[in-house]
């Protein structure tokens, strides 16, 4: 009896230092994955030398390349007195368009109204014959609806000339004062035109055009029979469509719904024709217009 039960104890010793081993080998095993580097690294970091968590697109336009025109910083003499001003563009905010760009003069800063920035500014000479240089300040703006905002130094401060549509390198600027940008029109599909705007007293301004032409004529196909007439002030006819012949519609007279626009359109034989753009249907009138937002 005595030895059976001196075995029994000495089996079940055995047995729970087995367990024992077991438990402590799987603990050993298991600890050094259950627990990620870098959830270590948060925790043992010391919170104030945790840097400001920075938008990563304001940090995009920061150290974004530049070529050779762009600039972030700059120094020039924008009003021609000999002295060089020290321009600087800042950003801030977050967001794609939440970003917020602040251009500065000597120490002087504005907000650029604009919130989609390209991240850079260009000097640019509107009027070679007048002292100053101008800052131009591009805006990717919502869906490309670029924009270029326009400022001088004055001496004293920056003056706000003007926004207008087009990124300022698409410009053409010719030195006589005016300049022209891709505009959009307000009337029929949606076509872009070439704007001349100029500068004077201490603004920029649209320069009115008799003719808005085109860059990319519309190719319509007429869906129905349609008569033209001879100009604006002539109700000849001097054009006529069939439906399926096809068409070029090359500009209009304005680019504004309220002025009432004439445009023209041209046959495949070279024969031109206007109509009001009030009285033709878009969609049932014509196939081939376009139409983006
Ligand atoms: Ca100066
Ligand atoms: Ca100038």
């Amino acid at each position: 009896m005595q030895s059976k039960t001196i075995t029994a104890i000495l089996f079940f010793l055995i047995l729970f230092g087995l367990v024992i081993a077991l438990a402590v080998a799987w603990i050993d095993l298991t600890p050094a994955e259950t627990t990620p580097a870098v959830t270590e690294t948060q925790e043992t970091q010391d919170v104030a030398s945790v840097p400001l968590a920075a938008d990563p697109w304001v940090e995009t336009l920061r150290n974004a390349p530049l070529d050779e025109e762009q600039y972030r910083e700059a120094s020039a003499d924008l009003n021609g007195d000999g002295t060089l001003e020290i321009v600087a563009l800042a950003f801030s905010g977050s967001g794609v368009e939440g970003v917020v760009s602040t251009i500065s003069v000597n120490g002087q800063s504005k907000t650029v109204s604009r919130s989609n920035p390209q991240g850079y500014f260009g000097i640019v000479d509107i009027d070679t014959t007048d002292a100053f240089k101008e800052v131009a300040i591009s805006d990717l703006g919502p869906s490309t609806d670029y924009t270029t905002a326009f400022y001088r130094w004055d001496g004293s401060k920056i003056v706000y000339l003007n926004t207008t549509p087009d990124l300022w390198e698409h410009m053409t600027f010719t030195g006589d004062g005016t300049f022209q940008a891709d505009a959009r029109a307000g009337v029929l599909d949606t076509w872009f035109y070439r704007e001349t705007y100029e500068v004077t007293d201490e603004t920029i301004q649209q320069v009115p055009q008799d003719f808005y032409a085109r860059i990319t004529p519309a190719e319509v196909t007429a869906l129905k029979p349609l008569n033209f007439q001879a100009s604006i002030t002539s109700a000849v006819t001097s054009m006529t469509l069939a439906v399926g012949e096809k068409a070029t519609v090359t500009g209009c007279s304005s680019i504004n719904v309220e002025d009432d626009p004439w445009c023209e359109i041209k046959d495949t034989s070279g024969n031109v024709g206007w109509f009001n753009a009030a009285s033709i249907d878009l969609q049932n009138d014509f196939e081939g217009f376009s139409f983006a937002d």
